[in-house]
């Protein structure tokens, strides 16, 4: 079977909506200057309107009166189905991200929902498959809110575009975002239906309808049962989430029921899940079977041999200063975040930067929010001279794991997380 390249079809941007001096739909924010910015918000490419959901769930409660309505400030790179990110220095302004600033990542429409109607079932190896409404799920279970980072597998991609073309939503480093999830714990919920032999695996479907080809299919995946179950100093693996940031989700971060699970690469939270689905085996659905797996040349053998990716890797970026403003000899702020690998034992304990090549690096300061399955902000005073012309970025963990230096280049442009930099220009 051929792979699928459904993620990576023309994107529906012409350069042109860039703006001229923008590389067409791949130019990086980092490169539009405040000008082009504000120039973009007017013509309409920024600061669009997602219409959110109130949790009375009505589907026509489009109107942006409603109280779950949130104004996104975001740059689009595809319009339909949404895909945006944020301004990278809007990105690091606070450790949690507000829901204005953070980033969309669908496949297809995100589908219009009705709170009252909605149902979530659970089936497979269970002893008593069920189907839940959402009045159910979020009255007879305990309620959880944690904090956790959620990362695009893409994240960082137009870096592996630049060795070598990779196609899709060109991503810069902001599908990323660090929010309070509200929900249940899909470990209580399997609790409630009873686990049965030989669960293994619990598979998420979604109700969107994704086009692949001839053929509709919901997004979907899975998580090995370990992580469905776990619980490491009150973070739950994985969580049957409706709320955002104290607020019922917005339809496109999966009103009114998603999952979360943190440490893992986004593409396992399932937005829009309707149904959860005990197994004795990995999701055969295509987000788990097929795409998200690290290839280089893309034959069928490597597409059936390789894993699918679950957790994310370390990873850094700067993002201040975001624009090509020349800065004068001496100390320039540069900020940015970090996260650490998604396992339950890592924080970030160091970030460095060097504005010499590598020669020297200087140790950042680090923000004061230091969870696991968190990022860290940090910020630093870096003396910069002539001879300066990028700035680079490296962060190490609490178990002493750091960056690379560079990463293989990979057909889908994954998980990218060498050091990052940014061109600086010192006069
Ligand atoms: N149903 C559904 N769930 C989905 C997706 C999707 O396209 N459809 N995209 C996934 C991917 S690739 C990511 S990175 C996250 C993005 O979540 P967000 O849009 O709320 O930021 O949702 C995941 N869940
Ligand atoms: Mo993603």
């Amino acid at each position: 079977m051929l792979p699928d390249r459904r993620d990576t079809a023309p994107q529906v941007h012409t350069p042109g909506e860039l703006g001229p001096s923008a590389r067409g739909p791949l130019a990086k924010a980092t490169n539009l200057g405040r000008r082009q910015f504000v120039g973009m918000a007017s013509a309409g490419i920024l600061g669009v309107t997602f219409a959110g959901r109130t949790v009375s769930g009505l589907t026509h409660a489009l109107a942006p009166q409603d109280p779950g309505d949130v104004a996104k400030q975001l740059i689009v790179r595809t319009a339909d189905p949404m895909n945006a990110e944020p301004e990278l220095a809007d990105l690091v302004q606070s450790w949690i991200t507000p829901t204005r600033h953070f980033y969309v990542r669908s496949h297809a429409p995100a589908p219009e929902l009705s709170f009252d109607a909605f149902r979530l079932s659970v089936e497979g190896r269970v002893r008593m498959p069920r189907s839940f409404s959402m009045k159910e799920l979020t009255e007879r279970f305990e309620s959880v809110s944690t904090i956790a980072t959620l990362t695009c597998a893409g994240n960082r991609r137009n870096e592996h575009s630049a060795v070598r073309e990779v196609s899709g939503v060109q991503w810069d480093a902001g599908p990323i975002g660090n929010a309070e999830w509200t929900g249940i714990r899909l470990s209580d919920l399997l609790k409630f239906v009873e686990l049965g032999p030989g669960a293994k695996h619990v598979w998420f479907e979604s109700v969107d309808r994704v086009k692949k080809g001839d053929e509709v299919i919901p997004f979907g995946g899975s998580i090995p049962i370990e992580q469905a179950m776990a619980e490491e100093s009150g973070v739950p693996g994985a969580i049957v989430t409706f709320q955002m940031n104290g607020k019922p989700l917005a339809r496109d971060h999966g009103f009114p029921v998603r999952l979360i699970v943190p440490g893992y690469i986004g593409a396992r939270s399932v937005k829009w899940v309707g149904r959860i689905l005990v197994s004795d085996r990995p999701s055969t659905n295509h987000y788990l079977a097929t795409a998200y797996k690290l290839v280089q040349e893309g034959t069928d053998e490597e597409w059936k041999s390789q894993p699918p990716i679950y957790r994310y890797p370390i990873n850094s970026a700067i993002c201040i200063p975001g624009d090509d403003t020349p800065h004068k000899r001496g100390t320039v702020r540069v900020a940015g975040y970090a996260l650490p690998p998604g396992l339950s034992d890592r924080t970030i304990s160091r970030v460095e930067l060097s504005a010499d090549h590598g020669k020297t690096w200087h140790e950042a300061e680090l923000g004061p929010d230091d969870r696991r399955f968190c990022w860290r902000l940090w910020q630093a005073s870096l003396d910069v001279t002539p001879d300066t012309t990028h700035v680079i970025v490296r962060a190490a963990d609490s178990k002493g794991t750091t960056q690379p230096e560079s990463v293989p280049w990979n057909l889908k442009g994954y998980l990218f997380n060498a050091y990052h930099q940014v061109p600086i220009k010192v006069s």
